[in-house]
């Protein structure tokens, strides 16, 4: 840490503090990104654009932003760099909200991953790229549409943004096959649009790592998605496509009630295990991108809820962090109070999921020790 990011998590303290929350944790030397660097690796959380005063993930939120300042190093965007929100016509672009996160991360000395250049995926394109009229040339227009997107994005941010997910998504876990999308259709298939983005991406922002992301897990029930993952980098390789790294989303989850988190977590060890072993055998770099926990499956009650979160995280960082190909670790959000899943994966008991590091009220859960405790413990990162 320097002595600004030291400044920075103080006074993000502070804030903390000023804002009425739960005191938390500690010393900055306890936090997840301090145990993170101990090991050379960076933490980080995704965040969100907000107006000032507005109850957001955001950085104009000063109870929010004082979580990021304490336990962070690197930030991504949730939303606001995805098609949807900067590119609102084939001809034309809307950096309104994306332009002053990026410019309040950089101010605060935060690293920047770009989330996402293209999410391959119908249902999150923008219904004007679902209905496109790709005209009589249409593998040409498809891959102009496309790299004027990715052209315009890295030109705009240029160093600012040192990690892109490239693609977002591409396979479908139901059958393992690529998705099929108004772009793909256009181009003569999903292959050439994944190939076209990766190396559009490559000569636009050489500087940055490229990253394939997606959400294939450890879960029972994942075996085709991984399989079909699988299959796509090998097909990155055979095609000399510039793919550096798989994003492993991470968003892990307790479906059923699992009195024993841990044994749970050693049965699905070996399987999940051979998943990365074949990924980093051929030569990529791993990231967790967009970790957090959900834990539908356990009781309402606090603290075995907590209890068994916590278990399960400190299980599966356990399992990643021992792989030197590893290096930042991101959380889709640092409080409950602003998780996705309390919307896309609401309890069926109404309360809310408390996969998130702290909870709503900003306190630290049994899951942010887990968290510093497999940080600290990791395996010594390796760059490849
Ligand atoms: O958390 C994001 C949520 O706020 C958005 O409504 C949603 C659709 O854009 O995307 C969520 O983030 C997803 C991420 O972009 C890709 N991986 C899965 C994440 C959770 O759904």
């Amino acid at each position: 840490m320097t002595m600004i990011d030291r400044r920075q998590a103080l006074a993000g303290g502070a804030a903390l503090l000023a804002a009425g929350a739960t005191p938390a944790l500690a010393a900055p030397a306890d936090t997840l990104n301090a145990a993170a660097a101990s090991r050379g690796r960076r933490f980080g959380s995704a965040f969100a654009f907000g107006t000032a005063g507005a109850d957001r993930g955001s950085f104009a939120n000063p109870a929010y932003a004082a979580l990021l300042r304490r336990d962070c190093s690197l930030l991504v965007p949730e939303n606001e760099m995805k098609w949807q929100a900067i590119r609102p016509a084939p001809d034309r672009f809307d950096f309104s909200r994306f332009d002053p996160m990026v410019d309040w991360a950089v101010a605060n000395g935060f690293a920047l991953r770009g989330h996402t250049l293209l999410w391959a995926y119908s249902r999150w394109f923008p219904a004007w790229l679902n209905n496109y009229d790709y005209g009589a040339r249409p593998a040409s227009e498809g891959a102009r549409v496309l790299s004027s997107h990715i052209d315009t994005v890295t030109r705009r941010y240029g160093r600012k943004i040192t990690s892109y997910d490239v693609v977002n998504e591409a396979v479908d876990p139901d059958t393992g096959n690529l998705r099929v999308t108004s772009l793909s259709t256009a181009m003569g298939g999903t292959e050439a649009v994944l190939d076209h983005a990766f190396r559009t991406a490559r000569a636009a922002a050489p500087h940055a790592e490229l990253v394939y992301n997606d959400y294939m897990s450890w879960e029972d029930g994942n075996e085709k998605h991984r399989a079909g993952v699988l299959k796509l980098l090998e097909g990155f390789r055979r095609r000399g496509v510039p793919v550096d790294t798989l994003g492993v989303q991470s968003h892990i989850g307790l479906f059923a009630p699992s009195p024993d988190a841990g044994a749970l977590a050693r049965r699905l060890e070996p399987e999940w295990r051979r998943f990365l072993d074949a990924v980093v055998a051929m030569g990529y770099r791993l990231i967790v991108t967009e970790f957090d926990v959900r834990d539908k499956g356990l009781p309402a009650a606090i603290a075995p809820r907590d209890k068994g979160v916590a278990d399960f995280a400190r299980a599966y960082l356990d399992i990643m962090l021992s792989y030197p190909q590893l290096h930042d670790v991101l959380a889709w959000g640092m409080s409950d109070r602003y998780s996705w899943l309390r919307t896309f994966e609401p309890r069926t008991d109404a309360v809310i999921n408390r996969g998130c590091p702290y909870d709503d009220r900003f306190a630290p859960k049994p899951l942010y020790g887990a968290m510093v405790g497999a940080l600290a413990n990791a395996r010594e990162l390796r760059i490849i």
